[in-house]
Formats: structure tokens, sequence, C-alpha cells
């Protein structure tokens, strides 16, 4: 009975470990896995700093954010595209599934990088940046 009782705890806490926080989270950039459906960014380039995820699509990112991304990663199923401007305006890019960036300095558009441009992201639950 104890046995298992510790064993449902352990299991709570397991399942509470999979909940996505709503803003950043002052996580290890090892919590950001393909094990988890996440939409990682960080400020920093090569996933250091301002850890943030999300499961869903985001209108506008929390100061610490917002126009600071440097770095992503999709492990989300489906498509996810960044925009330049808050409530998904502006220029944008898209992300397939699993598809990471370590660096947005080398990423262009508009003939400039995408540092520090992403200001909001939608999600397209089993979308496909170029449909086939
Ligand atoms: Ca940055």
């Amino acid at each position: 009975m104890r046995k298992r009782a510790k064993a449902f705890l352990c299991a709570v806490l397991s399942a509470a470990g999979l909940a996505v926080a709503p803003g950043p989270a002052s996580a290890a950039a090892a919590e950001c896995s393909p094990n988890f459906d996440h939409i990682c960014l960080w400020s920093d380039i090569n996933y250091h700093n301002g850890y943030g995820a999300w499961a869903s699509s985001v209108a506008k990112l929390p100061t610490a954010l917002n126009g600071k991304v440097s770095s992503l990663k999709n492990f989300m199923p489906g498509a996810v595209i960044f925009y330049s401007v808050e409530n998904y305006g502006g220029s944008y890019f898209c992300i397939d599934q699993d598809g990471v960036d370590g660096d947005l300095r080398n990423r262009y558009g508009d003939g400039i990088t995408w540092n520090d441009r992403i200001r909001s992201f939608r999600y397209y639950p089993g979308g496909f940046c170029n449909p086939p």
C-alpha cells in the first residue's frame, strides 16, 4: 500500500513535469526535449538564457523574449510561423516539426537577420511549411 502510494506520487510529479509553462521558465535547456511537445525559445544563441516554452500560439512574447529571440526549437507536431510583429504581423518565416535554429543571426529575411526580431508566433497543428 505504501509502495503503491509512492508510485502514484511519482506518476503525478512526472505528469506535472510535462506541463508547459505559459511563459518563460527558469529552466535548463535540457528541459527542451523532443520527448515533449514544446516550442522553445532562448534570448541568446546556442539555446542559452531567457528560456521560454509553449505548446500553442503566442500573440505577444513576454518582455524577456520579445524582440530578443536568438535561438529556437520546434518540438510540436506541426509547423510554426514566427513573426516580426506582435499579433502575427510583419515579416515571417516557418519552421517545421523538429526544426531547430541555434543562431538566428544566420537566418535572413528582408535583407536582415532574424536575430532579435521575433515578437509572436503561430502554431499549425499537423501543418507543414511546404505542404506536399
Ligand atoms: Ca538575443
